[in-house]
C-alpha cells in the first residue's frame, strides 16, 4: 500500500512539473534564450569594419554579430582640385626657367663686357647662340646690331651691356606679336583648342595643364581625347580632367579620332562649357595619312563650332630635329600657336626665337616642368629677364 503511493505521489509531482513547464514555456512575451555565439565566429577589429556595419547591426532584431561582407572596393570620388589662375605664373616659374637658361645669359655678357671686342669674341658670341638653337639668321641680326651699339657707346658698364643685349634678345622674340590665348565663347558655343605636335613633345600632358589653367581662371572646359590609338592616352587625359571637374569623351581604342572630337563639342555645347580642348595622336606615320586625319578632326569640329586655335606642342629639347617634324604640322593644318615644352631640361632657349620665325606664329605657352601648374602663359619679358639674370 506505501508503495502504491508513493508511485501515486511522484507520477502527480512530474506531472505537476511537466504542466508548469508547459504554462512557463507558453508564457506570451516570454523571451527566447540568447543563442549561443560560436566561439568561432568572426569579427572584424573596429578600424576594419565595412562602412554602415554598425547601423545594420543595430537596427538588427538579433543579437548575432553582424555579417562579415566581404572588403568592398572603396569608391572614392575624385577630389575636385582648385586650380590657381594662368596670370602670374611665368613669373613664379622664372627661377626654374634661369636655372636652365642663365648660363647662355652669362656667357654672353662675359663676352660684351671686355675691353677689346675682336672678331674672335664676335665669332664666339656668334657661336653662343647658335649652339642655343637661336637660328642662323636671327644670330647674324643680333650680331650684326650689337656691333653697331658697341661701336657707338665705346666703353661699357655692365648694365648697358646687358641693356644692349636684352634689347635685341627681345627684339628677336618680339613682344609685340599677339599671345592671347583664344578661348572666348561664341555666344552659346564653347571656344575649341586643338592640341597636335609629334608623340611624346607633351601634347596630353599640355592638354592636361591647359584645362586646369583654364578652370583656374574660371571656366568650364571639356576634353575630348581624339588620340584613340591607345587606351591609356584617354585614360592619361580623363586623370588629369577629374582632378579638376573637367569631363573627357573618349571613343573606343582604335576609332575614329575625328568623331571624338565631334562627340566632344556636342558634348560641349550640350553643357554650355567655355572650352574644349581635343588631344590628338601625333603619329608621324606619312604626311598625307596625318593631313587627311587632322584635317578629318578639324573639318568635323567645325560643322558644330569653330576652331579657335590650333596649339602645335613641341619639346624644346629636340631642337632643329624637332623643328622639321613641327614643319610637317605646319604645312597640314593651320597653326595659330606653339606651346614650347620642357623649357625646364634645355639650356637652348633660343629655339623660342627660330620656332616662331620658322613657324610664323607666336610661343603662347610655356611648359617648365612635369608638375599639374608648370604650364605658363609666354611672356618675352620675363624670359629674357630669366636667360640675362636679375
Ligand atoms: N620636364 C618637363 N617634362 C614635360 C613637360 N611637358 C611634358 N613633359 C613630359 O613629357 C612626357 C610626354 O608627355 P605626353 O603629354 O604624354 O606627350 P604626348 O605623347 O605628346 O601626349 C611626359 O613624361 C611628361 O611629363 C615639361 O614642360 N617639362
Ligand atoms: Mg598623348
Amino acid at each position: 500500500m506505501d508503495g502504491y503511493l508513493g508511485v501515486i505521489v511522484i507520477v502527480a509531482v512530474v506531472a505537476l512539473l511537466a504542466v508548469g513547464g508547459l504554462l512557463l514555456f507558453l508564457r506570451p512575451g516570454r523571451k527566447t534564450p540568447p543563442p549561443v555565439v560560436p566561439p568561432e565566429a568572426p569579427t572584424l577589429p573596429e578600424e576594419k569594419r565595412p562602412a554602415g556595419a554598425d547601423e545594420e547591426a543595430e537596427g538588427a532584431t538579433t543579437t548575432l554579430p553582424p555579417p562579415v561582407k566581404p572588403a568592398e572596393p572603396v569608391v572614392v570620388e575624385p577630389e575636385v582640385e582648385v586650380p590657381p589662375p594662368s596670370a602670374g605664373r611665368m613669373v613664379r616659374l622664372r627661377e626654374r626657367l634661369a636655372r636652365s637658361q642663365s648660363a647662355l645669359g652669362r656667357g654672353l655678357l662675359e663676352l660684351l663686357s671686355r675691353d677689346r671686342l675682336d672678331d674672335d669674341v664676335w665669332d664666339e658670341i656668334e657661336e653662343r647662340l647658335i649652339t642655343a638653337d637661336v637660328g642662323v639668321a636671327p644670330t647674324r641680326a643680333v650680331v650684326e646690331e650689337l656691333r653697331t651699339k658697341v661701336k657707338v657707346l665705346g666703353s661699357r658698364t655692365p648694365e648697358e651691356v646687358r641693356g644692349l643685349l636684352r634689347e635685341q634678345l627681345l627684339a628677336q622674340i618680339d613682344p609685340d606679336l599677339d599671345r592671347t590665348l583664344h578661348v572666348k565663347k561664341h555666344g552659346e558655343r564653347p571656344a575649341v583648342v586643338l592640341v597636335v605636335g609629334v608623340n611624346g613633345t607633351g601634347k596630353t600632358t599640355t592638354t592636361g595643364k591647359l584645362a586646369r589653367s583654364l578652370v583656374g581662371d574660371g571656366k568650364k572646359v571639356v576634353l575630348g581625347a581624339a588620340d584613340t590609338f591607345r587606351a591609356a592616352a584617354a585614360d592619361q587625359l580623363q586623370t588629369w580632367g577629374e582632378r579638376v571637374g573637367a569631363d573627357t569623351v573618349r571613343g573606343p581604342e582604335g576609332g575614329d579620332p575625328a568623331s571624338v572630337a565631334f562627340d566632344a563639342v556636342a558634348k560641349g555645347i550640350e553643357e554650355k562649357v567655355d572650352v574644349v580642348i581635343v588631344d590628338t595622336a601625333g603619329r608621324l606615320h606619312t604626311k598625307t595619312g596625318l593631313m587627311d586625319e587632322l584635317g578629318k578632326v578639324k573639318r568635323v569640329i567645325e560643322k558644330k563650332a569653330t576652331v579657335d586655335e590650333v596649339l602645335l606642342v613641341l619639346d624644346a629639347t629636340t631642337g632643329q630635329n624637332g623643328m622639321r617634324q613641327a614643319q610637317v604640322f605646319a604645312e597640314v593644318v593651320n597653326i595659330t600657336g606653339i606651346a614650347l615644352t620642357k623649357l625646364d631640361g634645355t639650356a637652348k632657349g633660343g629655339i623660342v626665337i627660330s620656332v616662331q620665325r620658322e613657324l610664323g606664329v607666336p610661343v603662347k605657352l610655356a611648359g617648365l616642368g612635369e608638375g599639374p601648374d608648370d604650364l605658363a602663359p609666354f611672356d618675352p619679358e620675363v624670359f629674357v629677364d630669366a636667360i640675362l639674370g636679375e
